[in-house]
């Protein structure tokens, strides 16, 4: 096996001669097996979403600290704790339909014992395929089978690779430092973006399972403020008629007393001010400049957002590429 991708990666990716006898030769091949971040969508191991789960794995804490600074960082999923706001509801979007997320990991090397030098990770957005809620958790013939959605694909391939990234003692961890945001398409046309988006799996010698997994991201301050509360939160705290027109960023502000906490722009962290009737008066950027006005969220050094955290787990998936 090993020495037929060898072969096929001297052949297709021009290593130039190769003598199956000479170590040498044989570590440049290891550099030219594949990484599956070309690999074509839905070839490697496909993995679809199932639930995702309140508290991560302890094991899985590298994943939480989005900013590097030694500690955790969760600041919307304390949030949802206590008032049931974004990430209450993340297994109930996925259970209707709403939120389809499949995990494809590609450029597994067979025998595969835990260790791996390069892959990749694949998120697709996608829609059930066959239009029934009903087989999207089975196991089997015509079960959890999911179309991508085209919006967030391009050349045929996700716009959300991340990697090539090592399988350390069947570990996956993959930070993102570019600046694109990963989108999640939640449904009712809202679609949240995630920036640092840093991922840790657990991937077990069988391949068949994700049994473990946590994604973290910061969600920009501007991003909550077009989002109305009510699309985010239910519970006691929630008046019903009023949350269409709060947005969720000022109820965060206002009566949680919520500040970003993570730096997205580099300069350190902004706060803002909100009016009890859910207007943002002023922003203040890191440096103490005071930019006055609700359009202070649409200033360019205005950028900076909540952590928020996603722990799940994956069963076995398949992609129907149209
Ligand atoms: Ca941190
Ligand atoms: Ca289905
Ligand atoms: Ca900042
Ligand atoms: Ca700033």
């Amino acid at each position: 096996m090993r020495l037929l991708a060898c072969l096929l990666c001297s052949a297709l990716l021009a290593c130039g001669p190769l003598d199956v006898n000479d170590p040498e030769g044989l570590e440049q091949c290891a550099g030219c097996v594949s990484d599956g971040f070309d690999d074509p969508a839905g070839s490697g191991h496909v993995f679809f979403v199932e639930d995702y789960l309140p508290t991560p794995d302890q094991e899985l804490t590298w994943a939480l600290d989005i900013d590097e600074d030694g500690h955790p960082d969760q600041a919307l999923n304390h949030l949802s704790e206590q008032y049931q706001l974004l990430g209450y509801n993340f297994t109930e979007f996925v259970r209707s339909g709403s939120m389809l997320g499949v995990l494809e990991l590609a450029g597994v090397e067979a025998p595969y014992t835990g260790d791996d030098d390069a892959v990749t990770a694949k998120i697709y957005q996608t829609v059930d395929a066959d239009h029934d809620l009903s087989n999207n958790t089975c196991e089997g013939e015509g079960c959890a089978q999911f179309t991508p959605n085209p919006d967030f694909m391009l050349n045929g391939q996700t716009l959300f690779r991340f990697g090539p990234a090592p399988i350390v003692d069947h570990h996956l961890r993959i930070g993102v430092n570019q600046t694109q945001a990963l989108p999640i398409d939640i449904g009712e046309d809202i679609i949240l973006p995630f920036l640092k988006v840093r991922m840790e799996i657990r991937i077990p010698d069988t391949l068949d399972a994700i049994p473990a997994g946590v994604m973290c991201g910061a969600m920009p301050a501007v991003a909550l403020d077009e989002i109305p509360l009510c699309e985010i939160a239910s519970g006691a705290m929630i008046n019903e008629d009023a949350c269409i027109d709060e947005s969720s960023l000022a109820f965060m502000v206002a009566r949680l007393g919520a500040q970003p906490d993570i730096d997205l722009d580099g300069d350190g962290l902004e706060t803002y001010e909100v009016d009890f009737s859910g207007s943002v008066l002023r922003c203040h950027d890191a440096d103490g400049t005071v930019i006055e006005g609700a359009t202070c969220l649409s200033d360019p050094r205005i950028a900076d957002g909540f952590s928020i955290c996603a722990s799940f787990r994956g069963i076995p998936g398949e992609l129907i590429l149209r």
